[in-house]
């Protein structure tokens, strides 16, 4: 089971490798492969300035562009204002030049020992290029799993030393494995000690949602329950609750082994599928686990992804990711840990937790509404940079003032990503239309 998952581990890495090397977006099999240039080159903008009584400056900086094979795009220089002030009359350096990714930093410092004031205006990264799918069959190959608080490597995680827990982990995980779209859902048996587990993770958060849960969470699980698709006494299966979801939002799921790399499950919330994971958390700590479990899904996500606005909310994060850079990709991941899994909301003049990571946790449910975290009010530009906590608590929660306020402001922020492309889904075909111009 572990070479399995390395070896998906290295095709993810090989994918990234051998990018097409024609310029500019172009058509490879069925996904669309952007590169902005040739790779292995860098572009950077630097500015930087010269003192006039070092007058090799200008030569010795020269000197490194020749030692690094910097290859000079454009060169202007103008009177230092600084230098100016204090009757002087150095001059500031602006050059765009290109050079081998492998010497950025060695070739920046090197700048910096015969020039003052150096500044990296923009960096051009030009090595990346996105794979981007464009139908939902595609998800097939959203599988790069990536190993973060695994029970098979890391210590830490509870199930590490229970051989037996790690056996079932490895059965349910190749069922996933194994899963293409289309089909059936994988049904898992699961057994007396596993269900227990459910049903006290069940009884507790039971005991907190009328008071800490949103008014769309309460609405879901009351149809869920009424329906006999969940209680205390089963794990509900994949297949039925993909059903219940499709009829009232469009959204279905799929099974994954794991932890998916941010890019692949932002993917799939664009086509309307949410990647679920089957095995339960280990008994041992059944009021918080650091990653995802079925626990999580069905009691923390499905029951959000019933509402028709918080559905289009998350395709939507989906829709922003595809084809964006790596460091955009981050951001749209940190926002998405902000609002889907420990976003709250303001409702009726209280705050309500509508987060999945905290819909599935009793201890962090509690502690989310309790008085001792920081509260900060939702706001793109500034979620999107917080540092987080995938170990434990928050120690800060972003407040919504209300799901249609969030959409919005994230919409608005979505449409500041640079992209070689936009996008619009197809919902009869299932697949992506894509606009040349953004
Ligand atoms: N993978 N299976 C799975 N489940 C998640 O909830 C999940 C993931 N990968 C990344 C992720 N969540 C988030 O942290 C964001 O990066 C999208
Ligand atoms: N901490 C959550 C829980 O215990 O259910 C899971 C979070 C997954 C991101
Ligand atoms: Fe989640």
């Amino acid at each position: 089971f572990l070479g399995r998952k390395r070896s998906l581990i290295e095709d993810s890495r090989r994918d990234r490798e051998s990018g097409s090397p024609s310029p500019g977006p172009s058509r490879c099999g069925d996904s669309f492969v952007f590169e902005e240039e040739k790779s292995g080159k860098v572009t950077l903008n630097i500015l930087f300035a010269l003192k006039n009584e070092k007058n090799a400056g200008f030569f010795k900086a020269g000197k490194v562009f020749e030692t690094f094979e910097a290859k000079l795009l454009h060169l202007e220089s103008r009177p230092s204002r600084k230098s100016k002030k204090s009757g002087g009359d150095d001059l500031e350096f602006f050059m765009k030049c290109e050079v081998h990714c492998s010497d950025t930093d060695i070739f920046i410092n090197s700048i910096k020992r015969v020039a003052d004031d150096v500044r990296i205006v923009q960096e051009e990264k030009n090595i990346s290029f996105q794979l981007f799918h464009n139908k939902i069959s595609d998800l097939d190959k959203c599988n790069h799993l990536i190993t973060k608080y695994d029970p098979d490597l890391d210590q830490d995680h509870p199930g590490f030393s229970d051989p037996e827990y790690r056996k079932r982990r490895g059965i349910i995980s190749e069922l996933a494995f194994k899963y293409k779209h289309g089909d059936p859902l994988p049904v898992v048996e699961y057994t007396p000690e596993e269900i227990d587990t459910w049903r006290e993770v069940y009884r507790t958060l039971g005991g907190l949602y009328p008071t800490h849960a949103c008014r769309q969470f309460l609405e879901a699980l009351g149809q869920l329950e009424s329906e006999c698709l969940y209680g205390e006494d089963k794990i509900p299966q994949l297949g039925e609750v993909s059903a219940f979801l499709k009829e009232r939002t469009g959204f279905q799921l799929r099974p994954v082994a794991g932890l998916l790399s941010a890019r692949d499950f932002l993917a799939s919330l664009a086509f309307r599928v949410f990647q679920c994971t089957q095995y339960i958390r280990h008994p041992s700590a059944p009021m918080h686990s650091p990653e995802p479990d079925c626990c999580h899904e069905l009691l923390g996500h499905i029951p959000m992804l019933a509402d028709k606005e918080f559905a289009q909310f998350s395709q939507e994060i989906g829709l922003a990711s595809l084809g964006a850079l790596d460091e955009d990709i981050e951001k749209l991941s940190t926002l998405y840990w902000f609002t889907v899994e420990f976003g709250l909301c303001k409702q009726n003049g209280t705050v309500k937790a509508y987060g999945a990571g905290l819909l599935s946790s009793y201890g962090e449910l509690l502690y989310a509404l309790s008085n001792e975290p920081q509260y900060k009010p939702f706001n793109p530009i500034e979620t999107a940079v917080q540092p987080y906590q995938d170990q434990s608590y928050q120690p800060v929660y972003f407040v919504s003032e209300s799901f249609e306020d969030t959409k919005h402001k994230l919409r608005q922020y979505s449409s500041t990503i640079q992209k070689p492309f936009s996008v619009r889904y197809d919902p009869y075909t299932c697949s992506m239309e894509v606009l040349d111009e953004p």
